[in-house]
């Protein structure tokens, strides 16, 4: 075991390069190759990868950061002796100096020669590490366009690489000699272009190649393509001139122009959807992206995110008549905002019945004295919660929640079960706890004390939490039906209705019998329709016919 330092390599003599992606982080396991950090210059970006494998255990550089070769980047537990891993660097350190050294003139060429008068000039595809017939993925300029030095012209790919070829000077495109698809090799004609300053130099010249030394363009011959760094050598083999690469880092495969652009913007490349070649995203790409999120919120739709549903358009309610404008209680805002994410998340199906609880009607009745003289009030709501908890027991399909990483169903070995109360202040859900444990007088003091302490304000969180169903009764207040809407995460609710006599046929004549109409929503992701119709088959039977709650 040894702890090694893996420094910048060389980059091409730039200084204070810019780190902008870490991409370990202590305790990776890595391999030689994996990419570490990237560096951005204004021209370039570049993958830094791994000349050890090993455990990180200490990352140096932070994103922002600005490095330049030597810095130390990460530390690593090695599985061998302490390698000399720097000298492994060397000899590419070395090649890359003297492709430095051959670089420089040519740059300072091209500056001198862009101070003489204006002309136009051919613009050829420069030295691309030897490689034959790449094809042209993307002409980035028209004609006519004011281009400055360094600007994308065109887009090359390999099966390995992508290039962007940079304008040679700053100037006006004057012709294209190519379209997409085309295979160029290296003086192919891209165009002419009047430059501004009047670069005399042809760009041959003053294109800045990706890889000018013998050795280099020999070892990207070898890739035959310059993105990707050499597998021996363990450094960034192109990073010295390699002004046009485009990498690949993480998920996103976009230049670096285009990762500039998504800077300023404050766009994360992640989430636009590349146009171009497996995936590639365009500068294009990146202004569809921020121009729909713009139009998007201008015609009231929702954030990416929100499933982009229109919103209703604002209305003046004040041109038809008086109005007054109430804020909303921060309950009500809270229960909007559940019943929107229930309501767009869950897909419900809702199912109705009539229940005869004429029996059960008579039973309560006839507790009327018993529970005036408990000093309370027997109303249909306990039998109900007791029904609800005999169903789940017997069909616990129903018992169950949908895990957050949406693949598994937590199945509850308790039931708990929420009762939907109306206060002043909003729609409250308390839970009663372990219904199936309770009888019917101790449910009517915990339903009559919550439903006190909704109505107070004095309901705490772990109160409304953990239910695994809900009843919403609507009985006191009328109506034949309404549709719930599931409580997540639990996974099923009962709206409850007014209970009425109607005629019913017993199979010889219509009788009389009280009907009380009940509705079951239920989350069709978590329960099937067949659990739920037996839950509800159930759930009617026992309403039905209460003495069943004792088998
Ligand atoms: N059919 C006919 N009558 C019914 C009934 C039904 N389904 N349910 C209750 N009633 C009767 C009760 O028996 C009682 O009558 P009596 O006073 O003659 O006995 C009367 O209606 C009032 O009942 P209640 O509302 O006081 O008691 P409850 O146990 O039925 O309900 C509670 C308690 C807290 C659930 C209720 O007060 C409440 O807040 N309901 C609103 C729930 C709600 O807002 N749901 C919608 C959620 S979605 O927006």
């Amino acid at each position: 075991m040894a702890i090694e330092t893996i420094k910048v390599p060389d980059i091409g003599g730039s200084d204070d390069v810019e780190v902008i992606e870490i991409s370990v982080s202590v305790g990776d396991t890595i391999d030689v190759e994996d990419t570490l950090i990237v560096l951005e210059t204004d021209k370039a970006s570049m993958d830094i990868p791994s000349t050890l494998a090993g455990k990180v255990t200490a990352v140096k550089v932070k994103e922002g950061d600005k490095v330049s070769e030597g810095s130390a980047i990460v530390e690593v537990e090695t599985a061998g002796e302490a390698s000399a891993s720097d000298e492994k660097a060397e000899p590419e350190s070395e090649q890359k100096t003297e492709q430095k050294a051959e670089e420089k003139p040519a740059a300072a060429e091209q500056k001198s020669s862009a101070s003489s008068g204006s002309q136009e000039i051919d613009v050829p595809v420069p030295d691309i590490g030897g490689s034959e017939g790449v094809e042209v993925i993307e002409v980035a300029v028209s004609v006519g366009d004011e281009v400055s030095e360094g600007d994308s012209l065109i887009v090359l790919e390999t099966d390995k690489a992508s290039m962007e070829i940079p304008a040679p000077a700053s100037g006006t495109i004057t012709s294209i000699a190519l379209k997409e698809g085309d295979k160029v090799s290296q003086g192919d004609l891209i165009g002419k272009m009047k430059t501004a300053g009047g670069s005399s130099e042809q760009p041959s010249q003053a294109a800045p190649a990706p890889a000018k030394s013998e050795s280099a363009s020999s070892e990207a011959k070898s890739e035959a393509a310059p993105e990707k760094p050499a597998s021996d050598s363990g450094s960034p083999a192109t990073a010295a001139g390699a002004s046009s690469e485009v990498i690949n880092s993480g998920d996103v495969y976009a230049g670096p122009a285009v990762r500039r652009l998504g800077r300023q913007l404050g766009v994360d490349l992640a989430k636009v959807k590349g146009s171009g070649p497996r995936g590639r995203v365009s500068k294009d790409d990146v202004r569809d992206y921020v121009k729909n999120i713009v139009t998007a919120s201008q015609s009231g739709a929702a954030p990416a995110g929100g499933g982009a549903i229109p919103r209703p358009p604002a209305v003046d309610f004040a041109k038809f008549g008086e109005i007054e404008t109430v804020k909303m209680s921060k309950i009500k805002k809270l229960t909007a905002d559940n019943m929107t994410r229930s309501w767009l998340n869950v897909p419900h199906v809702t199912q109705w019945d009539d229940v005869d609880i004429t029996e059960m009607e008579a039973f309560r009745k006839g507790l009327k004295a018993e529970a005036e003289k408990r000093g309370s009030k027997l109303t249909p709501l306990p039998f109900l919660l007791k029904a609800c908890a005999a169903a789940l027991a017997a069909e616990p399909s129903f018992n169950v929640s949908l895990h957050h990483d949406g693949e598994q169903l937590v199945h509850k070995k308790y039931i708990h079960i929420g009762i939907a109360v109306d206060t002043p202040n909003g729609l409250m859900v308390p839970v009663i706890r372990d219904v199936d444990k309770k009888g019917l007088w101790e449910l009517t003091d915990e339903i009559n004390a919550m439903a006190k302490k909704a109505r107070d304000g004095k309901l705490t969180a772990l109160d409304m939490q953990g239910g695994c169903f809900t009843i919403s009764s609507l009985g006191a207040m009328g109506g034949s039906g309404f549709t719930p809407i599931v409580n997540t995460p639990e996974v099923g609710i009962l709206g409850v209705s007014r209970a009425q006599m109607k005629p019913v046929w017993n199979g010889s004549e219509f009788v009389p019998r009280n009907m009380l109409p009940i509705s079951l929503s239920y989350d069709h992701r978590a329960i099937n329709g067949a659990d739920a119709g037996r839950f509800f088959t159930y759930l009617s039977s026992v309403i039905s016919d209460v003495r069943r709650l004792l088998l």
